[in-house]
């Protein structure tokens, strides 16, 4: 029961027990963790670094379809409409449309995280001092009653970075069916969603020259060590991103470089060489195949914008 809550909800939820995950996920025949304990402090500063390197072009090209198509986006928007975000972080990408929208009733990011709720509300606050901004710290994987007195107003949901390509169909096509409930009535939602394109361009996203994705990968040991008294030797295990096309997601593991045995508080894992701890997933979906993911959740794509490289996708769903 306990793994297939974790797999459901790949970011951190309140009351989150690193401990167990931990225990649980490297006692299983094929070692697992949930890629939400990526992001801690060291973690969410890595991920930062890696949105500006020249491999992954993810975050600068949806920024470009962003900043080329917010007006398309926002048709239909005004003083009545209420953006929702769902996973905002730091809130730049909606910084481009909030720059872009005449009037709007109020703004709504969901996180997890309350100082990155606070950390966005603080910089909107300058740049749209008129903006009425309601935090809801929240886990989005299930749906969330919005404000009663938003609940029957129009609502434009926004999740961009393809986060959506952290779960695996089924969940994704669950979660994106649980954005609709929190959306209605007349639910729209903005969606980025990383396209397939040559599996060397995927995997050289997830496994940059300057080693700062093996950085990210590898503090999830580090972490361990921190926060649950572990005692993984970081030099004896090595980043690997491989692109599974089975499945169509690139991987990323922790590759065990010899046989060892680990402790972690407690208890002890045994690892062979070359045996690996899965560590993410980022599943790619060509037009077509989003399409149909969001028509078995209740959405019609209505358009869809891209760059003019193919790279990156952006939909709009309507309920
Ligand atoms: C933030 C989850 C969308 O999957 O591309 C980047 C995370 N992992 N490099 C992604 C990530 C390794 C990123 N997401």
């Amino acid at each position: 029961m306990a793994e297939a809550r974790e797999r459901a909800a790949p970011f951190q939820a309140p009351g989150d027990d690193f401990a167990a995950a931990v225990l649980s996920g490297l006692s299983r025949p094929h070692k697992s963790l949930p890629c939400r304990f990526l992001y801690d402090a060291v973690g969410s500063a890595l991920f930062e670094e890696i949105t500006g390197l020249p491999e992954y072009y993810p975050t600068r090209t949806e920024i470009g379809i962003l900043e080329a198509h917010a007006p398309e986006m926002l048709q239909g928007v005004g003083d009545e409409t209420v953006l929702v975000e769902f996973g905002s972080g730091s809130s730049v990408k909606t910084e481009i449309l909030l720059g872009a929208v005449g009037g709007l009733g109020a703004y709504i990011p969901i996180d997890i995280s309350q100082s990155a709720l606070a950390d966005a509300q603080a910089r909107l606050r300058v740049r749209f001092p008129k903006l009425d901004v309601r935090l809801i710290a929240a886990d989005f994987s299930a749906p969330i009653a919005l404000p009663a007195d938003v609940a029957q107003r129009r609502k434009l949901g926004f999740f961009p970075g393809s986060t959506i390509g952290n779960f695996p169909p089924m969940e994704a096509t669950r979660l994106l069916a649980a954005m609709r409930e929190t959306l209605s009535p007349d639910a729209r939602l903005v969606i980025g969603v990383d396209l397939k394109k040559d599996p060397r361009r995927l995997v050289r996203a997830y496994d940059d020259a300057a080693g700062v994705t093996a950085a990210f990968n590898l503090n999830l040991l580090a972490r361990i060590n921190r926060e649950l008294a572990g005692g993984f030797d970081l030099d004896a295990f090595r980043h690997a991103a491989t692109y599974n096309p089975v499945d169509g997601r690139v991987e990323m593991h922790l590759v065990s470089l010899k046989d060892q045995l680990v402790s972690v508080g407690e208890a002890q894992f045994r690892f062979r060489a070359g045996e690996t701890i899965h560590t993410e997933n980022a599943y790619k979906y060509s037009i077509p195949q989003f399409r149909e993911m969001a028509q078995s959740a209740g959405w019609t794509s209505r358009r869809v914008w891209s760059d003019g490289s193919g790279l990156f996708s952006v939909h709009e769903l309507v309920a």
